[in-house]
């Protein structure tokens, strides 16, 4: 088969291709029974005996701070020293090897005897910030020795992609280096870079810029390696000037206006070309910006029209460690992982665990040697323990769920705890219009008591246990152990032919945690969900500008153990589309992260992008700086052939589900749609755009976003 053929032209020669390999392989293979549920390719430690609600879930304390400051012209700002270290942590349950992670934590807080200082965790502590306050953060890349060397990473680094490339110094870092014969993993020092998901307004000098990382400040870094990425001097001079910072070896610091309405936003690192890595090693966060307009003392209760009672209190700083009250707010993070025998993270070495593809790989072939297109793991940790369980009692609770996984797409399912009630209040941008009760008995039943989440995307949600029998009950989750595409009508998972998906394997990543409810030892003081008045929302001015974009996935053949030839991504992309698909097949136009910029909003402009999805697979999109409105959804008609797409004449729009109105930073884009957004662009500068599957992202799924002018001594 030609190269370069994408994924859906080859389904259409062969009728299965990559994605029925997949399944394939989880089902047994071909040839032999289907096996429901069979393993998910892991590590060395297989989940299924592992025991599930051992442990009690961790509720993240507060992320110790610094101190306060005062800003140039008299404001007050949160400062806080954060470093990213490498450590141990009880992930598996008790009796089981520790796992090394990665994890976020304070090395200096103004408390004396702060106990949770240097606490490094996975997820690590969260932070607290007020609307309008901006917090300033020292990132530290810590990730040394105690000698003071660095620390190679603890997965195998595909040296193929266009990543950061360290050892490409000044001249080839962020770039696909050439290699004259198929690298191993690289085991130099780790990069690393901090991004704020969700935070809005932020300046491009502290958005954590994909090509802005840099080195841990180590004593055996080789001269000839390039300890900071092409935009970190120009990012350092810019904050230098705007808030009087320095940075030096081995740190940066970053400021955040918190212009958000109060949300539940998080961290995490965002290195080009290793995101999916160092993620996945556990740098990640949650930050919650409270008050301001639209904070939890502007909603109302219906009955009185006074301020109503949300469940609470949360995590505060200052707060006893182990805590000493209890939390009826309590931030969720589900994520994916795997693990060997030795309790160490398993992620796979070699691209052949995804689809039997063992080569050719770069330089002779076209496939890189180590990136997989995907990667699902087959335990479900829930802040940073595998399967663990919440003693709730007989009442309201507030979680803020994070879908922190690799590529899976989450469907949680409350459904196995009869007389939960489930209202979603807020989602990435704050609170929705009004409170949606995903409850609701009139929902059909393949909807009822389900949650929707794609990568990355949050969701506040009151959850009632008043009406639930003392026991213990199980959080599941019916989304797939593959790549989510949408929906059937019948609301079954979409298999993209007419079928329907299995959904995740009932034994393992099928259920998340437990909830051993008890009764409840006081009165809930808390409002009833359906009376909530939630703070008004402003809509978006009107769009001047209409930007016609793509979601492309390239594919080409490669070989199977058996020397036959089997095809498989190479690559997925970003792109655009030339003219207006509305009305007319619209061309795409591949375009590489290294391209010139093409996506260039005018400081100020509102603009409607609108993102054609000619892959097989959801993708959730992501924009970084802004938050948008999620406009609609509509068919299109894919034409590989021309690579043309268009939009079904005369067929309908579909609104945004109720919990996507309001706004988001993260949007599902399901295959055969294109998905709407709007936003408004405000603040100047170089950011980017991205799919929030990590592995997709770090395989060119991420283009630059410019607001604005090219800027006087920008690189590049
Ligand atoms: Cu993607």
């Amino acid at each position: 088969m030609a190269k370069g053929v994408t994924r859906r032209q080859f389904l259409k020669i062969t009728g299965g291709g990559a994605i029925g390999l997949y399944v394939g392989s989880r089902l047994g293979g071909f040839g032999s029974e289907p096996i429901a549920y069979a393993a998910i390719p892991g590590g060395t430690l297989d989940p299924v005996p592992l025991s599930k609600f051992a442990t009690p879930l961790l509720i993240p304390p507060v992320m110790p701070m610094a101190g306060k400051i005062t800003l140039q012209g008299g404001k007050n700002a949160d400062y806080y020293e954060i470093s990213m270290k490498q450590f141990s942590e009880q992930i598996l349950p008790a009796g089981q090897p520790p796992t090394t992670v990665w994890g976020y934590g304070a090395v200096k807080s103004a408390k004396l005897n702060d106990p949770l200082l240097n606490l490094h965790n996975a997820p690590s502590l969260t932070i607290e910030a007020k609307a309008g306050t901006p917090t300033r953060i020292k990132w530290i890349n810590g990730l040394k020795a105690a000698n003071g060397s660095y620390l190679p990473h603890l997965l195998p680094v595909d040296p193929t992609l266009h990543w950061a490339n360290p050892p490409g110094g000044t001249s080839a870092r962020d770039t696909r280096p050439t290699f004259a014969s198929t690298p191993g993993p690289y085991t130099g020092p780790v990069p690393m870079v901090t991004h704020v998901h969700g935070a809005v307004g932020v300046r491009d000098d502290s958005d954590g810029y994909a090509e802005a990382w840099y080195l841990p400040n180590a004593t055996d870094i080789p001269a000839d390696y390039a300890r900071q990425g092409t935009w970190y001097n120009f990012f350092k001079g810019k904050a230098g000037a705007a808030y009087g910072v320095t940075w030096g070896r081995g740190y940066a610091t970053f400021q955040y206006p918190n212009n958000n309405r109060a949300s539940t936003i998080w961290y995490h690192d965002h290195t080009l070309g290793m995101t999916r890595l160092n993620v996945y090693a556990g740098p990640a966060g949650f930050y919650i910006v409270r008050g301001g307009p639209a904070g939890d003392a502007k909603v109302l209760d219906s009955r009185t029209g006074m301020a109503a009672v949300l469940p609470g209190p949360a995590p505060k700083q200052g707060d006893k460690f182990p805590p000493n009250k209890k939390y009826y707010e309590i931030p969720i993070a589900v994520q994916d992982r795997a693990f060997n025998a030795d309790g160490s993270l398993f992620y796979p070495d070699s691209r052949t665990l995804f689809d039997g593809i063992i080569g050719d790989f770069l330089p002779t072939g076209e496939y890189s040697p180590i990136w997989n297109p995907e990667f699902f793991g087959n335990t479900i940790m829930v802040n940073g323990n595998t399967w663990p369980f919440l003693t709730v009692e007989k009442r309201r609770y507030r979680f803020r769920f994070l879908n922190g996984c690799q590529a899976r797409v989450l469907i949680l399912d409350f459904a196995q705890i009869p007389g939960v009630e489930v209202w979603q209040i807020g989602n990435e941008g704050g609170f929705l219009p009004s409170p949606v009760n995903h409850t609701d008995p009139a929902l059909p039943s393949l909807r009822r008591g389900r949650l929707l989440m794609g990568l990355a995307e949050r969701a506040d949600v009151i959850v009632d246990f008043t009406n639930v029998a003392r026991g213990s009950y199980v959080l599941g989750n019916v989304g797939p152990d593959e790549p989510f595409k949408g929906f059937n009508p019948d609301g079954t998972l979409a298999d993209g032919e007419g079928g329907a998906l299995p959904p995740a394997d009932t034994a393992t990543t099928g259920q998340v945690m437990q909830f051993k409810v008890v009764p409840a030892v006081a009165a809930d003081p808390t409002t009833p969900p359906a009376n909530l008045v939630l703070p008004a929302i402003t809509p978006l001015p009107a769009a001047t500008v209409t930007r016609p974009l793509a979601l492309i996935e390239k594919a080409g053949t490669g070989l199977d153990t058996e020397g036959e030839p089997v095809d498989g991504p190479i690559e997925a992309l970003l792109g655009t589309v030339a003219g207006n698909p509305n009305s007319t097949p619209g061309v795409w136009t591949e375009r590489m992260w290294m391209d010139p910029v093409t996506e260039n909003p005018s400081v100020g402009a509102t603009e409607v992008w609108e993102i054609y999805n000619t892959t097989m697979d959801t993708h959730p999109m992501h924009i970084h700086e802004v938050v948008f409105e999620v406009v609609n959804r509509q068919p299109i008609a894919v034409d590989e052939a021309n690579q043309t797409v268009q939009v079904v004449s005369g067929s309908a729009a579909t609104p945004p589900e109720p919990w996507e109105k309001g706004f988001k930073d993260t949007v599902l884009a399901n295959p055969g749609q294109v998905t709407r957004v709007k936003a408004q662009f405000k603040t100047p500068g170089q950011f980017v755009w991205h799919c929030h599957i990590v592995e997709h992202e770090d395989n060119e799924m991420m283009r630059p976003l410019r607001i604005g002018r090219k800027q006087p001594g920008q690189p590049g």
